[in-house]
């Protein structure tokens, strides 16, 4: 196991390139070992005018440096976020808890995206157009829209800030970012190699602290136009209706209810995998873990055997250890809402048949929850309906595609969803009905890719993406500019021979 550690005992705010000391602050514990790794600022309100006094006048200068330099900064933090990837992955393990080959990956995903967004920097594509008129020219162009404030989660604590905060700058914007106050540390990692780099100051500041303090004022100052947020359902919804009286943009990602769909044809091993994956893997903390699994009823047994026997080979405990398959969730009131769940289930009569204990004696002071599996649950069973962000599946039977898809359909959230079939028809009447923003075909529910859109239907957001070209349109006003070149008045509809 690595003994890395930090070199500051306390962290700071990140504000104007100038590192400033907070009074108070809170103790950042290890998920995996209930120890202290450092304190994070609770930062008061005015944290949050000071940032964006800077922000406001660094971003009036840097939306004139042209895109393509402002892309070669994104392209040096890549770089050095590639040198640091196991230094950062390591950080992440410690903070958030998932296993260091987890770590890694979502480090890398935040590698990907400054790589992709830097291209961007050559592209940000507008569209020329013909016009009604002769001698008049038409173009669209994203202009930036100018202080965008992003608010991320404990879950993907990295990678998520980089789906939001490299649209942002490559297309001209300042950022006041808010981490969350578990995982502090990959905030401050990415805003030193920022520094680092050559952004300038100004560009991009954190601030710590708690949402009801800096998201609140986040959301309240009238020159953060854009809010960015991904999070529980409940403060998106505030955030969306505080923004709504605002006139501001608000980009939400709110998790979901997403489920493996296995069919009769299916190959089950394959299914198997994917379902351990998705559904243990980041001890189901993930906005796409999958959280149900719709079987057709004649594979049902053949899949449940198949699920018992490779859940026998999930170790679980410290995610440092190359070993371990399964690490601790995040802390005790995460704990405790799956335990809720736990009890939900039995009451409701879903039959548990596997897991549904906290490992306590043997893992000492970390946050261990077993895998867990229930079976015959009914659709509108609660297990089945509301996200416990935890490591537990519930086991729904089907007896077609059609009665799977609205299964599948019939939840509050839309983010992902998968079928496992070898039948290409089932294969394309899934992609076309299944009604969230990403679905698999023959792989579990997690692994996007950084370069295609990130979001979901229904309750899981409100109409926009993260990552991929579309997280431009969040941080981007479009405009329409028309040139006339004819040296006299024309008039558009009409001054035009029909
Ligand atoms: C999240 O859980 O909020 O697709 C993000 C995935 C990861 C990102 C998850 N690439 O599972």
């Amino acid at each position: 196991m690595a003994a890395l550690r930090l070199e500051v005992q306390k962290l700071k705010n990140y504000i104007n390139g100038k590192w400033l000391d907070v009074k108070e602050s809170q103790a950042v514990i290890n998920p995996a070992t209930g120890m202290e790794i450092v304190q994070v600022p609770l930062s008061a309100a005015g944290a949050v005018n000071t940032a964006v006094k800077a922000a406001k006048k660094a971003q009036k200068e840097w939306a004139l440096i042209p895109a393509p330099q402002r892309a070669e900064v994104l392209y040096r933090i890549g770089y050095l976020m590639k040198e640091r990837k196991e230094r950062l992955a390591q950080f992440l393990t410690m903070e958030n808890g998932k296993v260091i080959e987890e770590a890694r990956g979502e480090v890398q995903e935040g590698i990907d995206m400054a790589f992709y967004m830097a291209g961007e920097g050559r592209r940000l594509f507008g569209q020329t157009t013909p016009t009604e008129l002769k001698d008049k020219f038409a173009m669209t162009q994203r202009s930036p829209v100018g202080v965008v404030g992003i608010i991320t989660p404990w879950n993907f604590p990295i990678a998520i800030a980089t789906w939001k905060s490299f649209p942002a700058i490559v297309a001209g914007n300042a950022v006041i970012w808010k981490p969350a106050t578990e995982t502090p540390i990959m905030a401050y990692e990415l805003a030193k190699i920022a520094e680092e780099a050559g952004l300038p100051d100004g560009i991009l500041n954190v601030v710590f602290g708690a949402g009801s303090v800096i998201g609140d004022a986040m959301v309240h100052h009238e020159d953060i136009r854009v809010i960015s947020f991904t999070g529980s359902n409940d403060t998106g919804r505030n955030i969306a209706s505080a923004c709504g009286k605002q006139l501001k943009k608000v980009s939400l990602e709110m998790g979901g209810k997403n489920a493996v769909i296995v069919m009769d044809d299916a190959d089950l091993d394959l299914a198997t995998e994917g379902i351990i994956w998705s559904a243990f893997g980041t001890s189901g903390q993930r906005c796409t873990a999958c959280s149900r699994v719709i079987v057709h009823e004649k594979v049902k047994q053949a899949l449940e055997e198949r699920l018992l026997a490779a859940m026998q080979h999930l170790s679980i405990g410290n995610g440092l250890d190359e070993s371990i398959k399964i690490g601790p969730i995040i802390n005790q009131s995460g704990l405790d809402k799956i335990k809720k769940y736990i009890e939900i289930g039995k009451d409701e009569g879903a039959n548990l048949l596997a897991g549904g204990y906290e490992l306590t004696k043997e893992h000492q002071k970390g946050y261990y929850f077993t895998p867990t599996l229930f079976t015959d649950v009914s659709a509108d069973m609660r297990i089945a309906q509301e996200e416990i962000f935890g490591p537990v599946v519930s086991i729904i039977s089907v007896k077609s595609l059609e009665e799977a898809v609205e299964v599948n359909n019939g939840v509050t959230y839309g983010l992902s969803s998968s079928i496992f079939t070898n039948d290409v028809g089932r294969v394309f009447k899934a992609q076309r009905d299944l009604d969230t923003g990403i679905v698999y075909v023959n792989a579990g529910t997690t692994g996007a890719e950084i370069h295609l859109p990130f979001g979901g239907t229904k309750g899981t957001g409100n109409g926009h993406r993260d990552s991929g070209v579309q997280a431009l349109d969040v941080f981007t006003e479009w405009k329409a500019i028309y040139v006339d070149y004819s040296g006299k008045l024309q008039r558009a509809q009409i001054d035009v021979e029909s």
